[in-house]
């Protein structure tokens, strides 16, 4: 065998190694896929199961593949809150996303409602937020649970999903009032051109403001 074609011969077992390597891993792919697949449909019949049907479910993943004679390699992309979009029609604002729920139901429906979303009941943590809230969801015309509530100790406001005190607050004039002793959580509600907080019963029917991570 003269040299060239013994070089040429190394390179025929070298590519079909790689071939072989790079078969396996299309079928990897695509079992990959598959299991991706059955994840959704367990997600819709799982919320279906519980009453809500969802229209669309995103999984979302960057992945970088690199294939040389020496092998493959692949990495994860990280990518910044701050840069990811917010998936179907949520609203973005400073690395979160936000969904106003027009069905009315109470605190605790709103509440399982943002989970399933794999969100929260809105925290709102500044004047900024706030403001923005009030702007992006059309003036926030009819109110919307927000995830505060005092239910643990009368009058000591914490955000449900993280337990922290409330820091930023926006309660419309005289509110929390507590009236008849039965308000325990709270909406967010456009009054005298901004987006207000009162303080009512759980119990009652409103939309439902969520949020979680971009
Ligand atoms: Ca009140």
């Amino acid at each position: 065998m003269t040299f060239p074609s013994f070089c040429l011969c190394i390179a025929a077992i070298v590519f079909l190694t790689d071939a072989k390597s790079m078969t396996q891993k299309l079928l990897n792919l695509d079992v990959h896929t598959k299991n991706l697949q059955n994840l959704h449909a367990q997600f819709q019949k799982l919320t279906k199961a519980k009453g809500y049907l969802l229209t669309e479910t995103h999984f979302e993943m960057k992945t970088k593949t690199i294939c040389t004679h020496s092998g493959c390699s692949s990495s994860v992309e990280v990518v910044k809150g701050s840069q990811r979009n917010c998936p179907g029609n949520w609203k973005k604002f400073r690395g979160n996303c936000y969904m106003l729920l027009s069905k009315k139901q109470n605190q605790e429906s709103g509440k399982i409602a943002c989970k399933l979303l794999n969100g929260n009941l809105a925290d709102i943590t500044s004047e900024s937020e706030n403001t923005w809230l009030h702007k992006t969801f059309n003036g926030l015309k009819d109110t919307a649970w927000i995830d505060a509530t005092d239910r643990a100790k009368e009058g000591e406001w914490r955000w449900s999903s993280t337990g922290k005190l409330l820091k930023f607050t926006a309660w419309w004039k005289g509110e929390p009032n507590n009236s008849n002793g039965k308000e325990h959580c709270a909406v967010a509600y456009t009054t005298g051109g901004k987006c207000a907080w009162y303080d009512v019963s759980c119990s009652i029917s409103r939309q439902t403001l969520c949020k979680k991570k971009a």
